[in-house]
């Protein structure tokens, strides 16, 4: 009897380490990830002048939310299985202000001659029946330890404020009625799913009229500073009291 318990103790200290393990590989492809993006995202910043890139979150799946989908999935349980199968245990979310946006920012991390795109969805392209929009890559990144080199898959879901704002709220919607949303709220929410969308599209029309206007504004760009992501205009008083005394 005292033998089982043992026996027992030592297999599940052995599947802990093994999950761990498992889960680390997710966890250090995520923060690899994280650093690329927001090495983009500076570049951006500081070279172009211009950040494509709003906001970025990423989660790790918990374990009982990769076996709710092994058993959705009707995948074998074994971790060499869900390896191949489940594509989102790693999952970063990035949120960018304009579709050309959205697109930009996946063009870039598609260019990165060490990520190897999996799959890609284009739910902005085509929009689930539900109205769910955004742009799904799942790319695989390695990933270097003490004793292994892995390829991890990492699920990027890129989409624009207005389209995150729609799903998160589809979401809670969707867990509080656990599945069975009521007819006209689904309804509604498609109906907003639409309307999300001509927003995106007023707000890009929008910024690409002002950055025509910006291209024929003669000010100098010279005329500001940027400090902590933040912009300030040295008014023209200031340039020319520092022109005046300089002459
Ligand atoms: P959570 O809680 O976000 O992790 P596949 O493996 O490609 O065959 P999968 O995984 O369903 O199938 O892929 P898909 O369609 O690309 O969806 C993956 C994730 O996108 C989901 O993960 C959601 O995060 C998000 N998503 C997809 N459809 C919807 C939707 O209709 N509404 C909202 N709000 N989000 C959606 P999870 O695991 O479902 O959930």
């Amino acid at each position: 009897m005292d033998k089982l318990r043992i026996d027992n103790i030592a297999q599940l200290k052995a599947l802990k380490k093994e999950l761990t393990r498992f889960l680390i590989s997710y966890k250090f492809a995520l923060d690899e990830m994280n650093t690329r993006i927001n090495i983009l995202s500076q570049e951006f910043q500081y070279i172009h002048d211009y950040n494509p890139i709003e906001h970025v979150k990423s989660r790790l799946k918990s374990p009982e939310s990769i076996l709710r989908k092994v058993y959705a999935k009707g995948c074998e349980l074994s971790l060499a299985a869900i390896k191949e199968n489940i594509h989102d245990i790693a999952g970063i979310r990035i949120t960018c202000s304009f579709v050309s946006d959205v697109y930009k920012v996946s063009e870039l991390l598609q260019q990165q001659r060490d990520l190897k795109v999996i799959k890609i969805k284009d739910y902005i392209k085509e929009p689930k029946p539900n109205g769910y929009r955004s742009l799904h890559l799942v790319v695989e990144i390695p990933v270097f330890m003490s004793d292994r080199a892995d390829n991890v898959c990492v699920e990027v879901q890129i989409r624009t404020i207005a389209m995150d704002f729609w799903a998160s709220l589809e979401h809670k919607i969707y867990y509080k009625y656990g599945g069975q949303v009521p007819q006209q709220l689904l309804a509604e929410l498609k109906e907003a799913a639409e309307q999300a969308a001509q927003l995106d599209a007023k707000m890009e029309y929008i910024s690409q009229e002002v950055d025509k206007i910006k291209k024929n504004n003669t000010e100098p760009e010279l005329a500001e500073i940027l400090i902590a992501d933040e912009r300030f205009f040295i008014p023209p008083e200031f340039i020319r009291l520092r022109l005046n005394s300089d002459n």
